[in-house]
């Protein structure tokens, strides 16, 4: 075999894949498909300090806390500076915001805004740096909706279903970023000997059912009962509705809810007695990974409706989270609503 016939037939870089994407579009200016570039630059950048972590002395704890009072490592730091610095110039973005900031990050004066809006969980999953466990950086993008040059709250606080793109970038045994325009999803895996993203996952596909379920079992004394009867439905024996299911909780919503994506299942993080609305937060975490996981064929809820319906509020807002393959969810929405049969027989107990 000659070393050409042994090449793959094309190797397609994430570069070549937004291009071609937005070939589709005739009158797409490109600021999309640039502010992309641009985030797959920085997610390359905190790759490779994610990856030299223990070498340097860069793990450990800044000090400081951030706006949702979790405890803010460097590494944090260093993800959000990148994001915010590869982007801040472009003249792609009329405003920023950050789940390491409390307010929404203006352009600076001197630089030009541009029409798209960027939302970002810079270093999610951070409580498993330490550990060298999976983390993973969550993007989302939006167009500006307010009249000035300048953008402003009203600019970040949309729907999930406005979104024009998003996409999360998982640092786990290689570094995958994968991503939605609202034409399916695909994955690019790191290349780190040419520093290239390489499609490596073209048009991923939910299982329509999985085997696993995901969740923070810690919480069970704060969930409600119809959340707690699920969870115990999913651990019995039956082999009709595949149960038991396997049980796989990493505890970073990037590795959690990418393993769901390749492998089905259902990712859930409910709200509680403690925390009614959860912990995960809706405009940097639950819709952009709501958007991937529609994109692909799954469904995510709050527990009643879609996350991509959800009106923002406010920045920093919670919600709860169910998502996966489309049979699981439809099933933990039975139980929350009281229909399942499962459910039935507990009321009459
Ligand atoms: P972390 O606190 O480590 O940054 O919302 C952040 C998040 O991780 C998610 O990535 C993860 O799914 C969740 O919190 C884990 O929360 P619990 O520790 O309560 O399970």
């Amino acid at each position: 075999m000659t070393s050409q016939e042994s090449a793959p037939a094309r190797l397609v870089t994430i570069e070549r894949h937004i291009l071609d994407e937005q070939a589709k579009f005739p009158d797409a200016s490109g600021d999309l498909t640039n502010l992309l570039y641009d985030l797959a630059l920085a997610a390359k950048i905190i790759a490779r300090e994610v990856n030299k972590a223990g070498l340097l002395d860069i793990l450990g704890k800044a000090g400081l806390n951030n706006s949702s009072g979790d405890e803010v490592k460097k590494l944090d730091v260093f993800a959000d500076r990148w994001i915010y610095r590869a982007l801040d110039h472009t003249g792609r973005v009329a405003v920023m915001a950050s789940e390491e900031s409390e307010a929404i990050i203006p352009i600076p004066e001197k630089f030009r805004c541009g029409k798209y809006v960027l939302l970002f969980d810079p270093l999610d999953g951070s409580s498993n740096i330490d550990a060298n466990a999976p983390i993973g950086t969550i993007f989302s993008i939006h167009k500006k909706i307010s009249k000035g040059e300048r953008g402003t709250l009203q600019d970040c606080l949309q729907p999930g279903h406005r979104q024009v793109a998003a996409g999360y970038v998982l640092y786990g045994t290689s570094t995958m970023l994968v991503y939605t325009t609202g034409a399916g999803v695909a994955g690019f895996t790191l290349d780190r000997s040419i520093g290239e993203f390489i499609l490596s996952h073209p048009n991923i596909r939910v299982p329509e059912r999985g085997k696993i379920y995901s969740v923070n079992e810690q919480n069970t004394i704060y969930w409600d009962p119809r959340v707690r009867a699920y969870v115990d439905w999913v651990k019995q024996d039956d082999k009709a509705t595949q149960r038991p299911r396997a049980a796989r909780y990493i505890g970073s919503m990037v590795a959690d809810v990418h393993r769901t994506l390749m492998y089905g299942g259902l990712f859930m993080y409910p709200g509680s007695r403690k925390d009614p609305k959860g912990k995960l937060r809706l405009l940097y975490e639950a819709s952009p990974m709501a958007f991937v996981m529609e994109q692909a064929g799954g469904a995510a809820i709050d527990g009643e409706g879609r996350i991509l319906d959800i009106e923002a509020r406010e920045l920093h807002q919670r919600t709860p989270v169910y998502m996966g393959s489309k049979d699981d969810v439809s099933e933990v929405r039975q139980f929350l609503s009281g229909e399942h049969p499962a459910v039935r027989e507990l009321a009459t107990r």
